[in-house]
């Protein structure tokens, strides 16, 4: 039988699902956190009892946002650390893994930003696409290197990610121009690079992004631009070993258009996915904070990081 969710397992769970508590390295952050509150704060008597409560808790924090992959990655990382005989030793082994995690997340954007950089060399000219803090963090470490560099932003629609990369980019004082996202093919005769993030990436080496990055990809690969995805390891899907798919998130139609205007229009269909799928022979590079990687060959990352074996061991009754 499953034991209690300790009250902030359920808050965080609550923040995750009301995107309160957002991105990638974030939400596993919380995740973390929140496996670790479970166990040091549990009144169970027997390590039967907590690792029932630790299986609860993890349901619990994986139903809230099912295809952020960072979020089962996350838990699965301390599942596979859970170790001891006694309550004291099984507690111990999920606050050891909860720090180890944290501290790697810590240094990850950093070490990746670090690799992203030495692609860049001064006075070249970036292209980005929405708003992927792995992509600051290459230009910030550039740019920390005394390159000069400057960026094409795409505003990127619906949501216009675009301004927070631009905002963030004349923070780190790197001149900006912004585009239509439909300027981008014109403006690709500029670029030295695209540089992209990625929420999820897929055994084969594809790249899932906000929605727009593969038709970017596919005219920059025509214009000889090399494309580079700058993810967090935490970003690799190990289901895909099995054959799974990436589910693609679909948001609001009001995002597209406005519902008054839509009525005026009259009897139309609206459709927004989020993300696409930008196929690896598309893309140049994938920087991680382990180094870079041709796409093809990050399905070695994903057994070396994750292993075989994927499932649920939150699900499971061991
Ligand atoms: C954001 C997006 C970003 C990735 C990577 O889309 O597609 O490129 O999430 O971001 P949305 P990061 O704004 O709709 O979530 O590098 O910060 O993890």
């Amino acid at each position: 039988m499953d034991g209690d969710v300790h009250p902030e397992v359920a808050a965080t769970a609550e923040a995750i699902e009301s995107m309160e508590t957002r991105g990638a390295a974030t939400i596993a952050d919380a995740v973390v956190d929140a496996l670790a509150t479970q166990a040091t704060e549990s009144d169970a008597d027997t390590p039967e009892a907590l690792r029932a409560e630790l299986r609860a808790a993890a349901r619990e924090l994986h139903r809230t946002r099912p295809t952020a992959v960072s979020l089962p990655n996350a838990l699965r990382y301390v599942f596979n650390r859970l170790d001891g005989e006694s309550v004291l030793g099984l507690r111990q082994s999920v606050v050891t893994a909860a720090e180890t995690f944290t501290a790697q997340l810590d240094r990850a954007q950093a070490d990746l930003g670090r690799v992203g950089a030495n692609r860049l060399r001064d006075g070249d000219t970036v292209m980005t696409h929405c708003h992927s803090t792995d992509v600051l963090a290459c230009i910030e470490a550039a740019v920390d290197q005394s390159k000069e560099l400057s960026a094409i932003v795409k505003e990127t629609r619906p949501r216009n990610q675009g301004h927070i990369t631009a905002g963030e980019l004349r923070d780190l004082g790197v001149p900006v121009t912004l585009i239509v996202d439909s300027a981008a093919r014109r403006f690709l005769d500029e670029a030295d690079h695209v540089l992209v993030g990625a929420d999820s990436i897929a055994a084969d080496g594809s790249v899932v992004n906000k929605i727009g990055t593969s038709g970017l990809a596919v005219c920059a690969r025509q214009r000889d631009v090399p494309v580079v995805t700058a993810a967090q390891t935490i970003k690799l899907n190990p289901d895909t070993l099995t054959g799974h798919t990436v589910e693609i998130e679909t948001r609001d139609e009001a995002e597209v258009i406005d519902p008054e205007r839509r009525a005026d229009i009259g009897e139309i269909t609206v459709e927004n996915p989020a993300f696409d799928v930008t196929p690896p022979r598309y893309v140049d590079a994938i920087v991680t904070e382990h180094g870079q990687f041709p796409p093809e060959s990050i399905v070695t990352l994903i057994r070396d990081l994750y292993g075989t074996g994927t499932g649920a061991p939150w699900d499971e009754e061991a």
